[in-house]
């Protein structure tokens, strides 16, 4: 685990069943022209397959797109199913997620929350913040 927020290793996740891939890829490279190293699981993923990987990859954070409504459900269990596993990494999340889901994630215990268009240096900056939040 990094804790000087220099070289953060990310994982780039698409948990549940809808295809909406393009998202995804435009952060995974984005953090990566940003000098983040960056491990994408590819599409179907489930919140123990990311939890697991998370964990053998020992990221720093985990960033899911999540654009299928499925997000209430989908990414409170990854936090969860990070935290069966005895660690505790920040979960980020971009996609369609209405304003007033975001109080809720909050308190399911997601770092940062994204829309859509938001720009590359704010994608960049939120992973930079829940990473450095989460090393104090
Ligand atoms: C393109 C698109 C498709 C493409 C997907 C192509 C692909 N390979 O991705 C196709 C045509 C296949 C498609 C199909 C469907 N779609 Co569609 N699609 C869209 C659309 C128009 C744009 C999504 C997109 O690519 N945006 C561009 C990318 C770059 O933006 P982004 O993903 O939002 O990512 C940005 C931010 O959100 C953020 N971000 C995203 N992820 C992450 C992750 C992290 C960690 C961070 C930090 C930031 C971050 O940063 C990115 C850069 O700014 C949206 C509408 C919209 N306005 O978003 C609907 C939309 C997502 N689709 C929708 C639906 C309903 C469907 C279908 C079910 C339609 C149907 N009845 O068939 C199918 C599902 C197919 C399937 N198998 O999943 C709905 C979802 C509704 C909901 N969530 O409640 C939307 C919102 C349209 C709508 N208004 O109803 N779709």
């Amino acid at each position: 685990m990094n804790t000087d927020n220099t070289s953060l290793r990310v994982l780039v996740a698409k948990v549940g069943l809808d295809g909406h891939d393009r998202g995804v890829k435009v952060v995974a490279r984005l953090l990566r022209d940003a000098g983040i190293e960056v491990i994408y699981t590819g599409l179907f993923q489930t919140p123990e397959t990311v939890a697991a990987a998370a964990v053998d990859e020992d990221v720093d954070v985990v960033g899911l797109s999540m654009l299928s409504g499925a997000h209430m459900t989908l990414a409170p269990l990854v936090v969860a199913a990070i935290r069966a596993r005895g660690v505790d990494i920040p979960v980020v999340i971009g996609g369609i997620v209405p304003n007033s889901d975001v109080a809720e994630l909050k308190a399911a215990g997601i770092a940062e929350i994204l829309g859509p268009g938001a720009p590359a240096d704010e994608v960049v900056a939120a992973v930079r913040r829940a990473a450095a939040n989460a090393a104090v």
